[in-house]
């Protein structure tokens, strides 16, 4: 079988395990394991100027390389154009788009160079999967060295409506770079939908076709045995006992402004508001790991959330009870699962995600008995596979409220109901089948 090239902003060490372990890792883990893989990307770290000549390692079948970025690079292309200007553009923010000129010559520098820098490692005829936004021009920066391989892109985060997207300066340049690619993938079908119509309007006619769905899953399986072991666990135990029986509401994020967390705790507040009889009853457990400390609006974002949880603990909290228990540290996933399986309710409610893997670990975590509820966003691209959960309009506190209570209040037998239907595609279409299918879709296994 020919070599399978990934291309990612990051490229997971493989020595780091657990709570660091990226998604991406973990949701490319089966096809990796079947054939020879080189794994190409940015090192995390970084140096005086974006290094040429990549490092290589090998770790089992998967050869690594890595550069480190040059400082300017790092800002401009990393924390400028990519996250200031791209993230909050894809998930429908423009009010918090910042935007420069040397952030896009930044960004567009990195991707030839990380064009020159692969292009010698490959083999005619290598697969070459790109993943995300960061990579939007580097599939044509490729064919710009000759390269003529096959080369695939997924974007996990959303695409907006065409009309949001042209207010990137330059959008239009960015997208006929991406008409480079042979598949685009995207999370849902509304991306797709967006995707395509943008792609039209610029006249790239021949790519519209080349854009797919392919919604990203997860483990089930093993994730599942992980949260079945954790309940044996010290952690879990601990944790289960210093709940003396109260409900618990579980949320799991990085922090990021798009998680919908600052709506979220107000929901919660609303609930012990309107729903009193709840008081005392309930505890909310938020983990939320600081994610992109260094960008401003992060930081605003962790000023307002200890603010929220200032305030509804000292207006509810009694001297026995932490209504709101807030943690930025990263949990483990091994007793992250089981923290899941604990609760009564996963509480998942992005103001916009491309998919959100954590309501997918939320149903994959539960006890088939007695499960829990996922309250999840209607604005999550993971709304299409999870048809049990109680949607909500994540930016509506009242309805987040009114969905707890109803959460709360569930009988078993409904809580059983609706989690069975969304085990299905959580279980069916895990990671294994979004690898198998968006594989066969660039190698041309589905073409006859
Ligand atoms: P993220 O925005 O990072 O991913 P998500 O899909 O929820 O969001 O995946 C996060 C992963 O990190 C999950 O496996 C989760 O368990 C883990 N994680 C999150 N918070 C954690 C914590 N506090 N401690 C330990 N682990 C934690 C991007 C897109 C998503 C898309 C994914 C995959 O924004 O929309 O679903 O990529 O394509």
């Amino acid at each position: 079988m020919n070599r399978l090239v990934i291309v990612a902003n990051r490229v997971p060490n493989p020595r780091e395990r657990g709570a660091t372990a990226g998604g991406l890792a973990v949701a490319l883990r089966d096809a990796l394991a079947r054939r020879e893989a080189l794994w190409f990307g940015w090192s995390g770290q970084t140096a005086e100027t974006t290094e040429i000549e990549p490092r290589e390692f090998r770790v089992g079948r998967i050869t690594y390389a890595t550069l480190d970025l040059g400082r300017e690079d790092y800002r401009r292309y990393y924390q400028g154009f990519s996250n200031a200007s791209l993230w909050p553009t894809l998930h429908y923010r423009l009010g918090l788009v910042q935007f420069s000129r040397d952030d896009l010559a930044g960004y567009r520098r990195v991707n030839a160079a990380f064009a020159e820098a692969l292009a010698p490692l490959l083999r005619p005829d290598d697969t070459i999967w790109a993943h995300d936004f960061h990579l939007f021009p580097f599939g044509a920066e490729l064919r710009r060295l000759g390269c003529r391989q096959r080369i695939g892109f997924f974007l996990h985060v959303p695409f907006p409506p065409a009309a949001l997207f042209w207010a990137l300066p330059q959008a239009e340049a960015l997208l006929a770079d991406l008409a480079a690619y042979d598949v685009i993938g995207v999370q849902s079908e509304d991306d797709a939908i967006n995707l395509r119509g943008a792609l039209a309007a610029i006249g790239k006619e021949e790519a519209v076709s080349r854009v797919a769905a392919f919604p990203i899953g997860i483990e089930a399986e093993s994730f599942t045995a992980l949260a079945e072991k954790a309940m044996v666990k010290r952690e879990t135990e601990r944790f289960q006992q210093s709940l003396v029986g109260r409900s618990l509401i579980i949320g799991v994020d990085r922090l990021d402004y798009t998680k919908g967390l600052p709506q979220r705790f107000c929901g919660f507040g609303q609930l012990l508001a309107r729903f009193p009889e709840h008081r005392s009853k309930v505890t909310y457990l938020q983990v939320a790991p600081v994610s992109r400390g260094d960008v401003a609006q992060y930081r605003a974002l962790r000023r307002e959330l200890d603010e929220w949880a200032g305030r509804i603990n000292g207006q509810y909290a009694e001297p026995d009870w932490m209504p709101l228990r807030y943690m930025t540290r990263a949990v483990a996933r091994p007793v992250l699962a089981g923290f899941m399986r604990l609760a009564r309710i996963g509480l998942v409610t992005p103001l916009r995600d491309g998919m959100n893997l954590v309501a997918k670990e939320y149903v994959a975590a539960q006890d088939p008995e007695d499960p829990g509820v996922l309250v999840l966003s209607r604005f999550a691209g993971a709304v299409a596979q999870l048809p049990g959960a109680l949607l909500v309009n994540p930016l509506d506190p009242d309805e987040i409220a009114e969905a707890l209570d109803q959460a709360l209040t569930m009988p078993r037998e409904d809580r059983r109901a609706r989690w069975e239907e969304c085990v299905v595609s959580v279980r069916r279409d895990g990671a294994q089948a979004w690898c198998h299918d968006f594989l066969s879709r660039l190698e041309g296994a589905n073409d006859a």
